[in-house]
């Protein structure tokens, strides 16, 4: 089922020129990109997306993580896209993530794993809505979909 997920390439990514590399991964597994912008995050955009972890240890250096530096995000289209790019990403933990997957390619850290993916609709339909207003997502066949 066609599915949309939001993607951020986090300050480390962006940092680290990897932003090419992750959005051709994503590009070559036959997902389509229905928005994407490069930008700073403010600490409200930062706290309201990571609210989930306000309670945990790590919250305020995440938060602080997160905007020290631009991000791309973007959100990304296709079949079952959310669990697709979960497992594109890998775990959580970069010294823990499979070799093949993006933190496992570029990460040895639990904090500075590179790139974001929603977990689920619910996740999606929360975080999108931070980054990107309606008009900002554009539908668009690219004339491959029988092939993907
Ligand atoms: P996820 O990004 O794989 O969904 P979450 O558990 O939702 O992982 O955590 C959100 C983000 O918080 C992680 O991507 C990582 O950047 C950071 N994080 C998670 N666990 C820790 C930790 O134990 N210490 C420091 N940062 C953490
Ligand atoms: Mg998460």
């Amino acid at each position: 089922m066609s599915e949309r997920t939001l993607v951020l390439i986090k300050p480390d990514g962006v940092k680290r020129r990897l932003v090419g590399k992750i959005i051709n991964r994503f590009e070559e597994k036959g997902l389509k990109i229905v928005s994407m912008k490069f930008m700073l995050l403010t600490k409200p955009q930062a706290e309201k997306h990571y609210s989930v972890h306000k309670d945990k240890p790590f919250f305020r250096g995440l938060v602080d993580y997160i905007i020290s530096g631009p991000i791309v995000a973007m959100i990304v289209e296709g079949n079952s896209a959310i669990s697709v790019v979960r497992l594109m990403a890998g775990s959580t933990d970069g010294s823990k993530a499979a070799p093949g997957t993006i933190r496992g390619d570029f990460s040895s850290s639990v904090q500075n794993n590179i790139v974001h993916a929603s977990d689920s609709v619910d996740s999606y339909n929360y975080e999108s809505q931070i980054f990107f207003n309606q008009a900002e997502i554009i539908e668009s066949e690219y004339g491959d979909e029988s092939l993907l």
